[in-house]
Formats: C-alpha cells, structure tokens, sequence
C-alpha cells in the first residue's frame, strides 16, 4: 500500500536539505567550503552569547547576512542552548525561561524558523577519544566505557560512583586507568569536561563537581517533569512564532555520572509528545545518538514520529559488548542507514517538504589529518558522509518511483 502519490523523481519531489553545521567565521571549514560540497544551507548559532541569555534581533540578523553572502540559508539553529537552571529548576529558572521565549520570537521575526535544544545534564555530548584510529587510518570519536568509568572512579572521585558499575566494569576501568600515563589521564579529563564541539560549557574538575553536585535530588522523573514544564511554557510561543523545536536526544543514550537521562529511546518521546502534542513540538532524529541503544529501531522510529521529525542527524556508530563505540562510516556501523533513509524520503513525499538534514560528523581523514580542526567536523570526513547519503537517497527516491510506476 503506497502512501505517497507518484514521486516522479524529475525535480519535483522531495528531498533532503543538505547542510552542514557551522561554528561561525572562526570555524576552520569556510562557508566557501560548504558551498563546495553541494550544501544549500547551514546550522549554525549564535556561540558567542552566553548560556542564558536572549538573542537579540540584530546579532541573529548579523549571522544571518553572514550566511546568506556566501549564498546559503541558515536554516537550523543548533542549538540555543537550555540553562542548566531550567533543567534543576533552581533559582532564578523562570527569568531563563522568558529569555528562551524571547529568543524564539526574535529568532521567528528574522525568519529561522527552526530551533534544536537538547536537555542533558551538565553536559552536552560525551567522548573519551578524539583522535580513535580506525582500520583504514582515518580517525573518528569514540566511546570507550572502561576509560569513562576510570575518569569517574579514579579522576572525579565522585561519592558513591562505584555503585552505579558491576564488578567487571569496574575491573576493567581499574586495569584501564593504570595502564595510562599522566598526559593520557589529563587528555581523557579534558576530552570529557573541556567541552566538544557546541557544547558551549567547559569544566575544570571542582566546577564539573559543583554543576554535578545540583542533580543529587533530581532523578529520572524529576527531569523529566522538569522537561515537560519547560515544554509546556516554550512550544504554544513557538508556535505562534512560526517556529519548530527539534529536541535533540541524549548522547550516549544512557544515564552517564549518576545523572538521569529523559530523552533516549521512543518511549522518552512517545511521553513528551502525550504531554505537549503539538507538532511544533518535534525532533531531531540523530541515528547516532539513538543508535547506540540496540533496541532501538531506528526505521520504526521514523515511521511513529516522522511528522514531527523537523531535523535529521545521520551517523553510524559502531559498539561492542562493552558498551564501547566509535563513530564508524556514515554507511557502515550498526545503524540501517538504508532503512532509515527510506523511511524518511516517504515521510517527505508524504509530508510534502524537505527536512533539512546534516552529515552528523566526520572522520579525519586526508589533509584534514594536517589541520587544526573541530572534533568530528572536519570538512573531508563530512564531504564524503554527505555523499555517500546524498546517493543513497537519490537511490532509493528513484527505486521507490520506479515500484509506484509499475
Ligand atoms: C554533536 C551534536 C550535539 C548536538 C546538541 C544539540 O556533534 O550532535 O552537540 O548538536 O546536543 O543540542
């Protein structure tokens, strides 16, 4: 039973919006660069502003020009950040809350009409290692659980920490911490606390202690009650700003540090959406993050929520049983890329638009590998993400129009 009327695959249909995310002029991928790999658009934020704060019309209209010079739209922001008093709904919460309104409205007004956000605690998203070599000799981000529990059981010291592990992980994490030097201990402190790419919050280890300290009687439910507060006062602005907020979900998608995590598999979505159901209300479909977790099924997911999919993150992630994983090739790894896609491409002839979508980072890989770049988004890594998915659609758009014309 088709459901979509006759893609006809000659320009009419719908596809992807390509993009890729930049951090501004000082990012090291030039819009020029961007431009070269067939993107019409861009992701980007106002990085320069602090957590919290609202963004007036004038600095967005200043990046907005920025884009639209080097002849590309600013189609997603990504992300105006939520303040970690929003989250704990600590003192002061609700002026953060009408700063994020006022955000949303300035950010309708000049026509950027599409916001992501994630709710994590205290951090955005976590890796242990940055510069992982993959057999072909490129490099990717990776997760590497022993490390993560060494950095908490032995460099954090945070109380109580082991409780959270079995014996096993623990053994391992031991064993892992002593067969590292002090620089190797200090690069896994700082590839965790320091900040990645967008988080636009950095730690030293008392201040990482103290922003941890504020969730000790915040669990699961609190969180998420907390979440859905948040929602109910910020989704009826957006929508009479004309704007749609994409969640984006928890990476990695379980409860790291003690820390409750609400927004990691479909029923975390199925729960916001019960509670706020407008379809302004929606999601950033990262397969990376959501990947991660096996029981998962990344194409059903896209079948449940594919109105209210406004963004889409694709990346492949590759675990073992661990619970290690490295980001491996965009078509590679153990997300069903080909699947997901497809599942897409018919919730947008369905939906009759395009979702704008990025390469969700990059190996280092080529000269890239000689430069100074940003974690996972370098620009070659990226280019041939890009590719591979742009032909991947193109592929399945045709084999669907095909099977709708016999
Ligand atoms: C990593 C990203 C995250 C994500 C934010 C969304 O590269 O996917 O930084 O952008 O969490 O709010």
């Amino acid at each position: 039973m088709k459901q979509f009327s006759a893609p006809s695959y000659k320009g009419t249909n719908y596809k992807m919006e390509e993009t890729m995310r930049w951090f501004g002029p000082s990012d090291p991928v030039a819009l020029s660069d961007i431009k070269h790999a067939g993107c019409t658009a861009v992701v980007t934020a106002l990085h320069h502003i602090a957590n919290g704060e609202i963004w007036s019309i004038d600095e967005i209209n200043k990046k907005k020009e920025i884009v639209e010079r080097a002849g590309l739209q600013w189609s997603v922001v990504e992300s105006v950040p939520v303040h970690e008093s929003i989250k704990t709904q600590s003192s002061g919460f609700e002026v953060y809350i009408e700063n994020y309104k006022q955000t949303i409205k300035n950010l309708g007004s000049c026509g950027i009409q599409n916001i992501t956000y994630n709710f994590m605690p205290v951090l955005d998203w976590t890796r242990t290692d940055l510069n992982y070599e993959v057999a072909d000799g490129s490099k990717a981000l990776r997760f590497e659980m022993a490390a993560f529990v060494a950095f908490d059981l032995y460099i954090l010291k945070r109380e109580n920490a082991h409780l959270d592990y079995d014996r096993e992980t623990i053994n391992r994490a031991k064993a892992r911490f002593e067969s590292m030097s002090d620089g190797e201990k200090l690069l896994l402190q700082k590839n965790i606390i320091a900040g990645l790419p967008g988080s636009e919050e950095s730690f030293s280890i008392e201040q990482f202690q103290k922003a941890l300290d504020a969730y000790k009687h915040i669990d699961h439910s609190t969180l998420r009650a907390h979440l859905i507060y948040f929602l109910q006062q910020i989704i009826p602005v957006a929508e009479l700003a004309g704007v749609v907020m994409s969640i984006h979900p928890d990476d990695p998608p379980f409860s790291i540090l003690g820390l409750p995590r609400v927004v990691s598999n479909s029923d975390d979505i199925l729960t916001l959406i019960q509670e706020v159901p407008s379809l302004h209300n929606g999601l950033c479909f990262c397969t990376g993050s959501f990947g991660v977790i096996a029981s998962n099924n990344l194409p059903e997911m896209v079948k449940l929520f594919s109105e209210r999919i406004h963004f889409i993150h694709l990346r492949s992630t590759r675990s073992n049983e661990w619970g290690d994983f490295f980001e491996d090739n965009h078509l590679e790894g153990d997300v069903d890329m080909y699947a997901v896609i497809k599942e897409l491409v018919i919730a947008m002839q369905n939906r009759k638009l395009c979702i704008p979508v990025r390469p969700d980072h990059g190996h280092q890989m080529l000269d890239d590998l000689i430069k100074k770049t940003n974690p996972g988004y370098s620009a070659i890594g990226r280019l041939r993400g890009l590719a591979e998915i742009r032909g991947l659609e193109l592929g399945i758009l045709r084999g669907l129009a095909k099977d709708e014309s016999l």
